[in-house]
């Protein structure tokens, strides 16, 4: 009886050299299959307790459970083991560049007013601006109250404001869709603390519908508020701003004392252009006979009464503003003359004047693209 008893030993070892050979998954299973499966040798093993006597099944019970167990355990280990070189070799043969540019080129391009947009941020971001937005349906105290502008104000007037009907008020407030992009910059004075520096760029609406005006139109309104800023910090900013987007250090501005509600003092401000092969350049020397002056920017110095309605100490905090069309700047650095056709979804016109998906601005390539 004793010589016919299975070698228990020898059959683990050689069950465990099977299991570390077992070059893959279906190789480690088939092994599994004949150790533990149910005709395997192990399973056959543990068939033979049944015809024991109670006192030899004591004896074997433990050895062969005991086997069974650590090649049990043995197959899992193994298994793990196979798994991750399997997932290793994957993770480094399916590896996925990101940084390429794509096979095909994108069949869509950026239409003129989007590719300004990202230059005028990343102008800004140069000189420490954030990109701020805010709702395009306003209500009154922020398009016009906290902007000086009082409900008798013939501003309000000069706005054009598109108005909700009486039964959208809101809090008994006349809504509109904003005239300018300064709510933006009265929600930022409100919400965050001074030192700010944003710009705020978007849509802004005005009934207004000739040559030169759309009722949609877009503006890029810049704020600094911090402790003693003055004019110098304005044309400094509106200096470098100018030469920065038409890429020429040749420019000029010239600041007009003006009038705004938001801004005292304020100052409409030009820039010199020059004539090049009969078409006006901005940049040059505008004092020459061909040379001449061009509106683009509005400014001054942020109203205390402004500050004060955001609940700032005008005697602590003081600011400059400034405001632009985004249009009129596009349509004069790329030499586009009609404003209508902006917005007219035409495709011949987009394909002719948008720029590539893959021409991102940046300030060392320039941001011109
Ligand atoms: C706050 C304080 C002051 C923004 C300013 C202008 C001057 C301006 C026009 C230019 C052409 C609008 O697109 S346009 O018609 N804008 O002349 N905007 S200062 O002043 C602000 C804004 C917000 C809190």
């Amino acid at each position: 009886m004793d010589q016919q008893k299975p070698d228990l030993e020898q059959l683990n070892t050689d069950l465990q050299a099977a299991i570390d050979v077992a070059a893959g998954l279906d190789a480690l299973d088939a092994v599994r299959v004949h150790a533990l499966g149910k005709n395997g040798v192990v399973t056959g093993l543990l068939k033979t307790l049944g015809k024991m006597s109670p006192e030899e099944r004591q004896v074997e019970g433990p050895k062969i459970n005991g086997l069974r167990a650590e090649i049990a355990a043995a197959i899992e280990s193994r298994k793990s083991a196979l798994e991750a070189d399997l997932l290793a070799a994957r993770l480094s043969s399916e590896t996925l560049d990101l940084s390429l540019p794509p096979k095909e080129m994108p069949k869509g391009s950026i239409h003129p007013v989007s590719q300004v947009m990202d230059e005028l941020a990343e102008i800004f971001a140069d000189l420490g601006f954030a990109v701020a937005t805010g709702p395009e349906i306003e209500d009154d105290w922020h398009n016009f109250t906290a902007l000086n502008i009082p409900e008798t104000h013939p501003a309000r007037a000069m706005h054009d404001t598109f108005y909700f009907g009486e039964e959208q008020q809101r809090d008994g407030q006349p809504m509109m869709l904003r005239t300018h992009t300064s709510p933006v910059q009265i929600r930022t004075m409100t919400s965050e603390k001074p030192p700010i520096r944003i710009i705020a760029p978007g849509r802004t609406y005005r009934s207004d519908s000739d040559a030169t005006h759309t009722p949609m139109f877009h503006q890029v309104e810049g704020l600094v508020i911090d402790r003693d800023i003055h004019m110098g910090h304005l044309k400094w900013t509106l200096e470098t701003f100018v030469k920065a987007f038409f890429e020429r250090d040749d420019i000029v501005l010239r600041f007009r004392p003006s009038y705004f509600p938001f801004t005292e003092p304020s100052a409409e401000v030009d820039v010199g252009y020059s004539l090049k092969d009969g078409k006006r350049i901005i940049g040059g020397d505008p004092t020459k006979e061909d040379g001449g002056w061009m509106e683009i920017l509005g400014s001054g110095m942020v109203n205390r009464r402004v500050i004060e309605a955001c609940d700032l100490d005008p005697d602590e905090w003081q600011g400059f503003a400034f405001g632009c069309g985004i249009d009129r700047l596009a349509m004069l650095k790329y030499g586009m003359d009609d404003l209508r056709a902006f917005f007219d979804g035409d495709l011949r016109w987009i394909r002719h004047y948008g720029f590539s998906v893959l021409d991102v601005p940046t300030l060392s390539a320039g941001v011109g693209a």
